[in-house]
């Protein structure tokens, strides 16, 4: 990869998000840098987090299965070390009064000093069932406020996701990407393992108003709604005009499925069915986070009913029906599911 910017164009690709990062915070001049600080500390737990998962088959292969390594220390989970350096590295500079994360029950406290204004929500390791298989996994993060001086509660972090400060998520396929978006533009930095930076690769992503492909586990048809049949028999019958039949993409780890419909467009949905009637994934984890993204790079997230930024939740774990990707397709799906 060439890291230098053509010379003949405003082009940034090549900028370090480190850089990236620093840049956000000048012509602030009120700025304090506490959220350029904690954006640096989770782009500092996707290296430490890479590095981990690109050795996670070695550490099968030397033995790093019992509950004690050769260095007798403790071997945890993939998921579960993925969580500890999300909590550490937040901790450290005093900025985050808390994280909520997927893996755990309820928030953990990290600061109470009166600069930690920011809470973290991540899914410290999502598409968990493809880490054994070597398939892409990725984490998922989103940024809030702390509107009030106090020790952080878990009401603080029941707040709609277009309150969201920032999001992004972190792609372990085949290089590592790290995406991010503060609500105005989109931008993905692939990580360079040579040089242990990630450098501005994907500037100002746009998700393209439609794509002839669909993102969703079929396995589960039998227990969706007629509308829902409908669609899907739809997206398949051929007609030219239209690009259909749509071609079907479904790796079973939302950050890649979402990764790659961001880039390309398209439609990907994991919609409410009679065995999950509020739908499988998070809403303070993972929907709202893409959701926030998605929208920044010209898309939508919906539920089927409503906007997803829009919800209003009412507890940490809560599930919610998620829909994402192209306006053209989302419409078409929407469409099917309002009849
Ligand atoms: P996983 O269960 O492997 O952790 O968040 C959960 C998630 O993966 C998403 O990453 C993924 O999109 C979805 O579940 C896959 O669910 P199905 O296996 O039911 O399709």
């Amino acid at each position: 990869m060439d890291y230098e910017p053509a010379s003949s164009t405003p082009s940034r690709v090549g900028l370090t998000l480190e850089t990236y990062i620093l840049e956000g915070m000048m012509g602030r001049p009120h700025a304090r840098g506490y959220f350029t600080s904690l954006l640096s500390q989770i782009a500092m737990c996707a290296k430490l987090i890479t590095a981990r998962v690109r050795r996670a088959g070695l550490a099968n292969v030397l033995g790093y299965t019992g509950d004690v390594n050769v260095t007798g220390d403790q071997v945890q989970k993939l998921d579960q070390e993925a969580n500890e350096t999300l909590f550490r590295v937040l901790g450290r500079r005093q900025h985050c009064a808390a994280g909520a994360s997927e893996e755990e029950e309820t928030i953990r406290l990290l600061s109470e000093s009166k600069n930690a204004e920011y809470l973290v929500v991540f899914d410290p390791l999502d598409g968990s069932s493809n880490i054994d298989v070597n398939i892409s996994i990725g984490t998922i993060f989103g940024v809030l406020k702390k509107d009030h001086p106090g020790q952080a509660r878990v009401e603080d972090f029941l707040k709609p996701g277009k309150q969201l400060l920032a999001a992004g998520y972190v792609i372990y396929g085949s290089s590592t990407m790290f995406v991010i978006t503060t609500g105005e533009a989109v931008h993905g930095f692939t990580y360079d393992p040579t040089v242990g930076e990630f450098f501005l690769s994907h500037e100002n992503i746009r998700v393209p108003e439609h794509y002839p492909s669909y993102s969703i586990n079929e396995g589960n048809a039998a227990l969706w709604s007629d509308a829902l049949k409908q669609w899907s028999a739809w997206i398949k019958e051929p007609d030219k005009p239209s690009g259909r039949p749509y071609t079907q993409r479904y790796v079973g780890t939302l950050v890649a499925d979402a990764h790659r419909t961001l880039l390309r467009g398209g439609i990907f949905a994991y919609p409410a069915d009679k065995k999950s009637p509020q739908g499988k994934l998070r809403l303070l984890y993972e929907a709202n986070p893409f959701a926030f993204i998605f929208e920044a790079a010209g898309g939508c997230a919906i539920t089927g009913a409503e906007r997803i930024l829009e919800l209003q939740p009412t507890e940490l774990h809560q599930r919610v029906p998620l829909i994402l990707g192209s306006k053209r397709n989302v419409a078409e799906l929407e469409r099917f599911l309002k009849q």
